[in-house]
């Protein structure tokens, strides 16, 4: 998963897209990268790394000019290194740079298409790199040595045309202007807001309108799917319909877990919509645990607690804190020869003895992925003196792999893939397993029927790949690409796995 923001402002950007990548970071940790333009300059610094740790001093004072671009980075495809760092630049036409959410599923086709027909060179393997040069080819087929607004929406029907998967991007050309789209299905989210300043309005696009919020933008609009904005460098706004039969079916997975709660999606609350998941899941508790003996109910820190709250209201049962996180954690430094272990869950969360001794737990979490941290989160709490522990999920069991930008694992290593919840039960080692049912999800985040999304994607709970196009044989090369060990952490966390579902 990743973060974008794009600013086209009335003086220099470069705080203010700083400031959004902070408030975007949860986004993505892995890199970070600004880029601004400056007439037809371009100033570009992108790093592995936190925003805090990518940009001194010397590289903000050297990112001058009125508008520019921002990214942090989730690897999803390719590999983690600061190559594949984003905003990307390629030379023509124009100048052209992008910074990209998502992920295509039709990349690999588009690849050789960009080589043996486009005649274009790629130099990483991310398909952020291929989404810039398509565009820039449907951008160069325009044939013009000045282009308008109407060239770059031409571009981006191109896009649509060619493109399949999951893609919110900002791009930008400088001297010219911005611009901002959303895939046909608007799987991943993209906002844009304006603000006054004394010399007249600035737009910002950013990936969630939290990053609008605390910059004092007001939100105008989510870019709807298949459309695209364009910001002039003079500050004019123009926006069209790009896209030949745009359907609206945003991921939900960003309101379980990935957005921000303070942020708006699609006209929906995020933390609205967890609220509303507490008391759905409370319900289903209330229908199935009949004879429940739960006393106090604890969230798994952070994402859950809105969620968790309302379970604990409506059951009429105590909330308490019992897991304290720590903020800190730092880095795990890899000496040369030393073999690298995953930092475990005690060093970022501890127990509140108390809050357990002697109690019947109900534990809620926004999700069960591959269940690691599930199943040390309750050895913890039988540690911490409970009695039983029982755990509730906010979301249905994640079974199947994301394929439009969430770095998820292979399929193969999420503990609900091809399993009872029963047996997930068991692996886990909980006195009780409860998922939320994926209509009740559905519901929750709909607003009981009442918002526009008549369709989300939840291809996680279900395998319903919104876009039609995913095969079998392109999940098998996910699964393969995944783990082949594609990063470090990936393979460590699947070891993990192993050794703990043995131990149980
Ligand atoms: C983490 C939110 N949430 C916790 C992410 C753990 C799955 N995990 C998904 C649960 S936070 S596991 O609150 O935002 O920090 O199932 O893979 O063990």
């Amino acid at each position: 998963m990743c973060g974008i923001v794009g600013i086209v402002g009335k003086g220099p950007v470069n705080q203010s897209i700083y400031d959004a990548l902070l408030v975007l970071q949860h986004r993505g940790q892995d890199a970070a990268g600004i880029v601004t333009s400056e007439g037809e300059k371009l100033h570009l610094r992108k790093d592995k790394g936190l925003v805090r740790d990518v940009f001194h001093t010397r590289h903000m004072i050297n990112l001058r000019g009125n508008m520019g671009l921002g990214h942090v980075r989730y690897p999803t495809a390719g590999v983690s290194s600061s190559a594949e760092a984003q905003p990307f630049y390629v030379n023509s036409p124009y100048g052209i740079v992008l910074a990209h959410n998502g992920n295509l599923t039709n990349a690999e086709d588009l690849k050789r298409d960009l080589y043996a027909e486009d005649l274009r060179h790629l130099n990483t393997e991310s398909d952020s790199e291929v989404l810039l040069n398509i565009f820039a080819h449907e951008l160069q087929l325009q044939g013009k040595l000045r282009i308008d607004e109407q060239d770059i929406f031409n571009a981006v029907e191109g896009v649509h045309r060619r493109c399949r998967g999951g893609y919110a991007a900002v791009l930008m050309i400088p001297g010219f202007g911005v611009c901002g789209f959303r895939d046909p299905h608007g799987i991943r989210p993209v906002v844009y807001g304006k603000r006054e300043s004394v010399s007249g309005i600035e737009y910002m696009i950013a990936s969630e309108s939290v990053a609008l919020d605390a910059l004092g933008f007001e939100l105008i609009s989510d870019i709807a799917p298949g459309e695209a904005v364009f910001i002039h460098a003079d500050g004019q706004l123009y926006n069209k319909q790009c896209a030949e039969q745009p359907v609206l079916s945003p991921c939900i997975f960003e309101f379980v877990y990935f957005a921000r709660p303070d942020s708006i999606i699609d006209n929906i609350s995020v933390h609205k919509a967890r609220l509303r998941m507490g008391k759905k899941l409370a319900a289903k508790i209330k229908r199935e645990w009949k004879d429940q003996d739960i006393d106090v109910v604890i969230p798994v820190p952070e994402t859950s607690r809105t969620a968790a709250l309302q379970v604990a209201n409506v059951l009429g049962i105590g909330f308490a804190e019992g897991f304290i996180k720590n903020r800190y954690i730092g880095r795990t430094f890899i000496m040369p020869g030393q073999k690298v272990r995953k930092k475990s869950v005690r060093q970022k969360l501890n127990a509140i003895d108390l809050e357990f001794r002697k109690k019947n737990v109900l534990l809620v979490d926004d999700s069960i992925v591959r269940g690691t941290t599930s199943q040390q989160i309750i050895l913890m709490a039988r540690d911490a003196g409970a009695k039983r522990v029982y755990f509730a999920s906010a979301a249905p069991p994640v079974r199947y792999p994301n394929v439009y930008g969430i770095d998820m694992p292979a399929a193969s290593e999420l503990i609900a893939h091809g399993r009872s919840e029963d047996e997930i039960c068991r692996l886990l080692g909980a006195d009780g397993l409860i998922f939320q049912d994926l209509d009740d999800l559905i519901e929750a985040v709909q607003k009981k029927g009442k918002s526009d999304v008549d369709r989300f994607d939840t291809s996680v709970f279900d395998s319903e790949y919104v876009t039609g196009d995913v095969t079998v044989q392109y999940l098998n090369q996910l699964e393969q690409n995944r783990n082949d060990g594609v990063t470090e952490s990936r393979s460590r966390q699947s070891e993990t796995v192993i050794e703990l579902y043995n131990t149980a």
